[in-house]
């Protein structure tokens, strides 16, 4: 007879495939816990400010640019592209994504703006400033986050361990690399975001985001972001996913589908 833990991880494992991206899951640490993960860092996630987020926002895409806050959110029928200002979390400016796209991850390529979609296979392109539709890219496979190394190449997740590196211009598929922490490989790669030459990664129902060597695949770094939210605000939430760098204030900005609170961080070694 199986165990009720055995029998409980496939309930679990069913409910995310049936689920997907969509999902609605309680946060749960990866398996790849820090005690296993010795020989890489650990960062821990420290408080410098909290922002006012809408709480009606599936966040699957987010990013800073020219101070402002740009975030794509999700879901059938409800999914958009907002720009958003950070202090008041004022949605300033929003596009209505109709179905049956279901919005997912946002990179900046020149001034046009990529939102990919969760299995549409279709990539949907705006002017930054004006936030017109003015192309669309196709692809295979699912669309869970996008970034953008500022070298001409964008990475873009699928919910496995792998990321496909694209050419910003054409959204070509030049290479796919696969992600792996301690030699085992890492899925759930969700939402991404570079920064000075990393990929920092969301993994998808945990609360840790992953650095990760763009050049080897390799995980250096497992950042730590548990029980931000209180009791209180975690109430109807889903699980922690974005992650924008500001280079005014070389902070991070993380937050999650649902969230009420937008966190302004950094991330730090843990204390020993
Ligand atoms: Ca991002």
């Amino acid at each position: 007879m199986k165990s009720l833990a055995y029998t409980l991880s496939l309930s679990l494992l069913a409910l995310a495939i049936a689920h997907g991206d969509q999902g609605v899951v309680a946060p749960r640490e990866t398996e790849y816990s820090r005690h296993e993960a010795k020989g890489v860092q650990q960062l821990m996630v420290k408080v410098i400010r909290r922002h006012p987020h809408d709480s009606t926002s599936f966040t699957q895409g987010l990013l800073m640019h020219g101070g402002m806050l740009y975030e794509s959110s999700g879901l059938r029928g409800r999914s958009s592209l907002r720009v958003v200002d950070l202090p008041t979390g004022k949605v300033k400016q929003e596009v209505l994504v109709e179905a049956p796209y279901f919005a997912e991850g946002l990179s900046l390529a020149g001034d046009r703006l990529i939102q990919i979609t969760w299995q549409e296979q279709k990539a949907l392109v705006y002017d930054v400033g004006s936030l017109q539709r003015v192309d669309e890219f196709e692809y295979e496979g699912e669309g869970w986050g996008l970034c953008n190394d500022g070298n001409g190449r964008l990475y873009m997740s699928d919910g496995t361990s792998r990321l496909t590196i694209r050419d910003a211009g054409t959204f070509r598929k030049i290479s796919s690399m696969e992600v792996t922490l301690e030699g085992k490989s890492l899925r759930n790669l969700n939402e991404l975001e570079w920064v000075d030459g990393y990929v920092y990664a969301n993994v998808w129902q945990t609360t840790e985001i992953v650095k990760i060597d763009p050049g080897s695949g390799k995980v250096v770094a497992v950042i730590h972001a548990p029980n931000l939210l209180s009791a209180e605000e975690r109430k109807g939430t889903d699980v922690l996913n974005g992650i924008a760098y500001d280079p005014e204030t070389k902070n991070f900005l993380i937050t999650g589908k649902f969230w009420p609170v937008l966190f302004e961080v950094q991330f730090l070694e843990e204390p020993r």
